[in-house]
């Protein structure tokens, strides 16, 4: 026989699933818990403190939130139950279309401060008063992947910055490479579509590792610089921390007479900028998908605020009109050495996000918000660009109305003007007159011709046409003064990443017209990336009708390696410990490390910690399955004689100093941890170091220095 909710009501009473509704109203409150949250509910007096109500979206205080309203115990659910259905249908809403690039993305509030005025360029108050403070909010990206793709692939990072200035929200949308791929806005659906996942497979996620990017790109020659910028190390940072961020446009600042002072915006990161190995990009993104995100919060978290400078370029019509390259083409730069960056202002990120979709995601940037005082260059691909971000707001935040979510909001300043209605309009705009101008009205918003914003008036002309200018079509000179600037082991990155790649192509026409363009870019390229392909055909030649490819000066500040400042600031460092491990070993690294302004993180057998030699119990940060060497910027293995037998038996135990090797990492160890090295293949060189009397000096002496980039050529094939 079916059973009844009449029959089973005849049964004892059914204990409720879960624990009881009333637990959570109750729920034993030590102090008066922080309200924190943006629901209306009340807050209730218990027995034991204060305690926020539960209530419904329309403000009913709900009395069980465990259990749905039924017939009988057992029986079918009920249409009824409106405090279900509301639960369930918000959540079935949840989700908005992710971004269509830049999808995965961490953000971080903070603020800027101006150290230099310049106040004789622009009227832009932002960039005028020294010592001015204002609020800021930055989302990082990758751009390829979707929301839910590793923080590690090989992809250039999005650097938006949202200041929430005196005179409205400027948003300053960058990516962390200088140029772009192409050259006009009518090609970025087309360079997106090869990138992403390919449409009939739904494969790969967040890479450019397959046929249909590389497909694109052999038939783009504008693309080559970026090409070259993408398979450098610049698309596999270390951390959100250590990036360099570009505004990569011309832009204009405009003074208050009305003249004009071309700008490109830089961001320095105050930690230098760091990258790590491809292949420890690969195992991160097993051992820690959120790597990047991860590694920025707990640094605010923990007051380790990242800090970057805002340099800028300035130059004007002279300047451009004498440089080699157009100042309005985005696949070009004006390297440093020409134009060097002056420095007039602080970033620093001091707060964490409190809800991720309420900010991170839902902040809504856009090229085209900037306050008087800064404007905008003929650059094509920026005017698109001022068309593509609201309009990709409208579908991914559902109307016209984004700009009054909180994130979106100016909050440097009032607004005030006579739009109206439209989805989810959030304020209640008061009186019947909703225009201008009014005589009904008079004290309603008006014009402003003194302070508003007027566009610098730039003389037109010009025959209405689709066309590339002239001044466009060097593709290749900046990307040989690119290659050629990079140190040694960059170059090598450089063509592993490309051998890396087009071997993932299967298409051998696309690998092959590839070779051609590298050869344009440089001879040597082109060779060694057909070495890596095992290519033994002729290089095809591609595009002889581009001009002459040419010889630049060299630029040194396209380097990472270059400009690096050796320093253990900000880094991770990760000590494996067993049993008996050598307390002063251990404390002595650790003291040192730390007062480095590294962190000292402790990877143990049990997540419980171990008992050094002096009896004292070391906590552990990580298990040792769970801390690989990849996580950490240099590694100390402080085994025992008993720990080190024991993790001989141990492959995760080895794979963390051979991967600490491999990875080119300083390893500081104990005596007794020696069998393991070399179980794990470790060979003796500058960076293996052997801690004994002083391990704390003479391990931060080491690790300070960074990789041993003089290992690699004899732990991989260079090509
Ligand atoms: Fe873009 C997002 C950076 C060219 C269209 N872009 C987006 C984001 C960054 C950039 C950092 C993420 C913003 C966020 O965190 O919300 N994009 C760039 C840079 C470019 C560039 C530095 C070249 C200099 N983008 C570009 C072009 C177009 C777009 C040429 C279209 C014509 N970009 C978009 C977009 C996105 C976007 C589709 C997706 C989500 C969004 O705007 O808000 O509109």
């Amino acid at each position: 026989m079916a059973k009844s909710s009449k029959s089973s009501s005849a049964r004892p009473a059914a204990p409720k699933p879960g624990p009881a509704t009333t637990t959570a109203r109750t729920a034993k409150v030590s102090a008066a818990p922080e309200i924190t949250t943006g629901v209306g509910g009340e807050v209730h007096q218990t027995a034991s403190g204060h305690q926020l109500r539960l209530t419904t979206n329309m403000g009913h205080v709900i009395a069980d939130d465990q259990n749905s309203l039924k017939a009988g115990p057992r029986g079918p659910t009920l249409l009824e139950d409106f405090i279900l259905r509301e639960k369930i249908t918000h959540f079935d809403h949840e989700r908005i279309p992710e971004r269509v690039v830049h999808a995965r993305g961490t953000g971080a509030h903070g603020f800027f401060e101006l150290t230099d005025s310049l106040a004789d360029l622009t009227t832009a108050r932002i960039l005028g008063e020294v010592g001015e403070k204002t609020e800021v909010f930055v989302r990082f990206s990758t751009v390829a992947g979707s929301k839910g793709s590793m923080d590690l692939a090989r992809d250039v990072r999005g650097f938006a910055v949202k200041f929430y200035t005196r005179d409205g929200n400027w948003d300053l949308v960058g990516n962390n490479i200088p140029v772009f791929f192409i050259q006009d806005p009518i090609k970025f659906p087309d360079i997106i579509h090869a990138a992403k996942p390919e449409p009939d497979r739904g494969f790969p996620q967040a890479q450019t590792a397959h046929d249909t990017f590389w497909d694109f790109i052999a038939m783009t020659p504008e693309s080559m610089h970026m090409i070259m910028w993408i398979m450098s190390d610049r698309t596999l940072p270390r951390s959100y921390r250590m990036i360099e961020g570009f505004g990569v446009h011309t832009f204009r600042l405009v003074d208050a007479q009305g003249r004009s002072t071309f700008v490109k915006f830089h961001w320095r990161p105050k930690l230098g900028a760091q990258s790590v190995l491809w292949d420890e990009a690969v195992k991160i993104n097993g051992a820690d998908p959120d790597y990047h995100r991860r590694d920025l919060w707990n640094a605010i978290d923990k007051g380790d605020f990242p800090e970057w400078e805002l340099g800028v370029q300035l130059f004007d019509e002279a300047f451009a009109d004498s440089f080699d390259f157009d100042h309005l083409d985005s696949t070009k730069l004006i390297p440093e050495e020409l134009v060097p960056l002056r420095i007039i202002g602080r970033m620093v990120l001091d707060r964490n996000i409190d809800n991720h979709f309420a900010e991170t995601e839902q902040v809504a940037f856009c090229t085209a918000n900037v306050p008087p005082g800064i404007d905008f260059s003929d650059d094509p691909l920026l005017h698109g660009r001022n068309f593509s971000y609201h309009d990709t707001q409208l579908i991914r935040l559902g109307g016209p109305n984004f700009h009054q979510i909180p994130i979106n909001q100016p909050k440097g300043c009032p607004f005030a003007n006579f739009q109206r209605d439209g989805h989810m309009q959030m304020t209640v705009p008061k009186g019947r007159v909703a225009y201008q101008p009014s005589l009904l009205d008079p004290r309603n918003a008006r014009e402003d011709p003194v302070a508003g914003f007027k566009s610098f008036p730039a003389p037109v002309e010009g025959t209405k046409l689709r066309a590339r200018s002239e001044t466009f079509s060097d593709h290749y000179s900046q990307a040989r003064q690119f290659f050629l600037s990079q140190t040694e082991p960059e170059q090598n990155h450089i063509i592993n990443a490309l051998v890396f790649e087009l071997s993932k192509v299967e298409t051998a026409e696309i690998r092959e017209r590839m070779l051609g363009h590298l050869s344009n870019i440089e001879t040597s390229i082109a060779t060694r990336v057909a070495t890596g392909l095992g290519f033994a055909g002729a290089i095809p030649v591609v595009d002889a009708a581009q001009p002459t490819r040419r010889d630049l000066e060299l630029s040194p500040a396209l380097s990472i390696l270059a400009k690096t400042t050796p320093s253990l600031l900000g880094r991770m460092v990760g000590c494996l410990v067993t049993e008996g491990s050598d307390a002063s070993l251990v404390n002595a690294v650790r003291d040192a490390v730390t007062d480095a302004g590294a962190k000292f993180l402790v990877v143990a057998p049990t997540v419980g910690g171990v008992t050094l030699s002096d009896g004292a119990t070391q906590a552990a940060d990580y298990q040792l399955q769970g801390g690989p060497s990849v996580l950490f910027d240099a590694v100390v293995v402080a085994a025992s004689e008993e720990g080190a037998a024991q993790l001989l038996k141990e492959a995760s135990a080895i794979d963390f100093v051979h991967n600490a090797f491999v990875h080119l990492k300083v390893i500081g160890h104990s005596r007794a941890s020696q069998p393991l090295l070399d179980k794990a293949g470790v060979v003796p060189d500058a960076g293996v170091v052997a801690l004994g009397k002083g391990a704390g000096a003479t391990f931060v002496k080491t690790a300070g220095v960074g990789r041993l980039w003089d290992r690699e050529p004899s732990v991989r094939t260079v090509f």
